[in-house]
């Protein structure tokens, strides 16, 4: 038996000298009470990549349709074909939210919805040309892997082909989500209809294999236990050592409000900082980690920054998933508040693009130049 101060001295031993942690430190880590070492343990690893810096970028969430085949029990956001929530967005209406978002200096719009029982793959499609033709320079970030597993049900194409008709139109990258746990224990009871760990991964990889940068997210705070949480980290790492091509994981506060667990609590700052925390010890292969202030609250996030976090995503307008689930943050911050979450933290503001190049603006013209190197 040894002591908790003992466990966690064999840890910082191997976080020193780069070693990857295994599942039993991770299972470890999340029962251990000394939550400001473990924060420091993260934050060697946060500042050996990232240096002093912590990136923000600005951004424009576009939710085309809420009607949803699925029935995610975590989701506050998804309408059936009939309901009085359920709405569908014109092309005008996109096209002019994409106009709109470079208008405002947007570099990034991150488009993701429903999979609704109507629409052919062609849509889906358009969605993107539209948003492309009305804004070329607009990097755009969009559908799920469990949106592109949809669209090889619909179509019968293979992901390949499907990336690569999604490329032709505009996309740029894929956004990290729908990989709630992974675990088939956990993802069973909360989306079991929707693509599996499997699926999911295979997208990703395939994305990888055509040079598609991805994102890679957790939704916890709900039924799963620690032991899930790790078990997915440990399935993200082995994946990024074969490809190497996710840029960020965002770890997802469950938010309960107007959802099938509405019963449960929305989980504590203290277990939001530890899964920032032990995500950025487990994933030392992974370059960022994002503390998304939508989600965390703004507190949460700028304090991250301590704790393994290196990116607070974005100035995000127009966000619906987490506010139909009671989230309470602003829909919007202005880039002299990020900044000032970032300065007051400590750490050097950098925006960011997409693929983590500093952006440079003179008026209202931007420009991506190198990727940032650790430093600061
Ligand atoms: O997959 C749904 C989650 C995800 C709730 O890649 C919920 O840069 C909490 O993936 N409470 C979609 N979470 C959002 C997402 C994302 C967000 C920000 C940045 C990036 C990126 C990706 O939202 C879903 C699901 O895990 N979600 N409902 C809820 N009630």
């Amino acid at each position: 038996m040894h002591s908790e101060a003992e466990r966690l001295a064999v840890i910082r031993e191997k976080v020193e000298a780069g070693e990857p942690l295994s599942f039993d430190d991770g299972v470890f880590l999340y029962s251990c009470r000394d939550v400001h070492t473990i924060g420091e343990l993260a934050n060697l690893v946060r500042e050996r990549l990232n240096g002093n810096y912590t990136y923000y970028n600005i951004n424009v969430h576009l939710n085309p349709t809420n009607v949803c085949v699925y029935r995610c029990v975590f989701c506050a956001f998804r309408a059936d074909l009939r309901s009085p929530r359920g709405y569908v967005m014109s092309f005008q209406e996109i096209r002019e939210r994409a106009a709109e978002a470079h208008e405002r200096g947007a570099t990034e719009i991150h488009i993701v919805g429903g999979l609704h029982h109507l629409k052919k793959f062609d849509w889906y499609v358009d969605v993107i040309r539209v948003v492309h033709e009305a804004a070329p320079e607009l990097h755009i970030k969009a559908y799920t892997a469990v949106e592109i597993h949809w669209f090889r049900q619909l179509t019968g194409l293979s992901y390949e082909e499907i990336l690569q008709i999604l490329r032709d139109a505009g996309l740029g990258s894929l956004p990290g989500g729908g990989a709630e746990i992974f675990h088939p224990e956990i993802r069973e009871r909360i989306c079991e209809h929707k693509a599996d760990a499997e699926e999911w991964f295979e997208v990703h990889r395939v994305a990888h294999s055509l040079g598609i940068r991805s994102n890679a997210t957790m939704l916890y705070g709900h039924i799963e236990r620690p032991e899930h949480r790790i078990d997915h980290l440990l399935r993200l790492r082995a994946v990024q050592d074969e490809t190497g091509g996710f840029q960020t994981f965002i770890p997802l506060a469950f938010h309960p409000a107007n959802t099938g667990l509405s019963h449960l609590r929305r989980p504590s700052g203290l277990m939001d900082l530890k899964t920032i925390a032990i995500s950025r010890l487990m994933l030392h292969n992974f370059p960022h980690i994002k503390a998304y202030w939508v989600m965390l609250g703004i507190g949460t996030a700028q304090v991250a920054q301590s704790y393994g976090a290196d990116d607070l995503d974005g100035t995000v307008v127009y966000e619906k998933i987490y506010h139909d689930a009671g989230a309470e943050t602003p829909q919007e911050l202005t880039v002299e508040e990020i900044c000032r979450l970032i300065r007051e933290a400590g750490r050097i503001p950098v925006e960011r693009d997409t693929l983590y190049r500093r952006v440079v603006r003179e008026g209202r013209r931007w420009v991506a130049t190198e990727p940032v190197v650790a430093a600061g």
